[in-house]
């Protein structure tokens, strides 16, 4: 695979687990590690030689273009467009849907942004994304709908490079505050679907052990991508 920045694709790196798990914390402190450690062009490929004073005038706007160039934050499901209002509508429990109708809009979610995801990757910026399918699978799953039935929608997204499931027993989760007032933060409803996810686990999984701080659950987050060559 080709190593130059320039044209190589980025990373497809995903977060996946049960309510509370620490997923959306650790996605955003991998994206602002790539961030922060991507390199900023060298004075030679911008074009300044030996001996000419190179002054950094780049405008704040221009440096958070860079930023969201090199990695950007996406998270499953996505609340903001008409399909994800629905979806945020069911789960705040304001809105009744039938099991199936509920399982293929989380899935019609995912693929409203499969071009955009797609063209993202393509232009060589990381994506790490805050659950995507697995997540899809195991909490309708968790309803008794068919396995089978419930991976169908689903095939032929995009494959991530890695998933990240950060586990953690639901008993645990519980005793991190709480779950809020949504439809599936129930301990029973949370423990089946972790059993299921944990069925779902494939060779481009990397469990963690979800007890563990902060900072030592970052660490070996970034350490296993480099490990994995998915950063720059
Ligand atoms: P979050 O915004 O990450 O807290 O997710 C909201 C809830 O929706 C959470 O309990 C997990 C659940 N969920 C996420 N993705 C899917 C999906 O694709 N299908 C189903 N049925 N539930 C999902
Ligand atoms: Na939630
Ligand atoms: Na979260």
């Amino acid at each position: 695979p080709p190593t130059d920045a320039s044209t190589r694709r980025g990373a497809f790196i995903v977060f996946e687990g049960c309510d509370r798990a620490g997923k959306s914390t650790q996605a955003a402190k991998l994206v602002e590690y790539l961030q922060k450690r991507h390199k900023q062009p060298s004075l030679k490929s911008l074009g300044v030689g030996v001996g000419e004073t190179f002054t950094n005038n780049l405008k704040e706007s221009e440096t958070m273009t860079d930023k969201a160039k090199v990695a950007q934050l996406w998270k499953f499901p996505d609340r903001t467009t008409h399909i994800g209002k629905m979806i945020d509508g069911y789960l705040k429990n304001t809105k009744d849907l039938d099991d199936h109708v509920v399982h293929l809009l989380f899935s019609a979610n995912r693929w409203e942004c499969m071009t955009a995801i797609k063209n993202i990757l393509l232009s060589g910026t990381t994506l790490v994304v805050d659950r995507y399918a697995y997540s899809g699978v195991a909490f309708s799953a968790a309803k008794d709908l068919d396995i089978n039935w419930c991976k169908s929608s689903d095939i032929g997204l995009l494959t991530p490079d890695i998933v990240f499931f950060m586990d953690l027993e639901p008993e645990e989760a519980v005793k991190r505050g709480g779950y809020g007032k949504e439809r599936y933060e129930k301990l029973e409803f949370q423990k089946k679907a972790r059993k299921i996810f944990l069925d779902l686990k494939d060779s481009s999984w990397k469990v963690l052990d979800a007890r563990q701080t902060i900072p030592e659950l970052h660490q070996q987050i970034f350490e296993t991508a480099e490990e994995n060559n998915l950063i720059i």
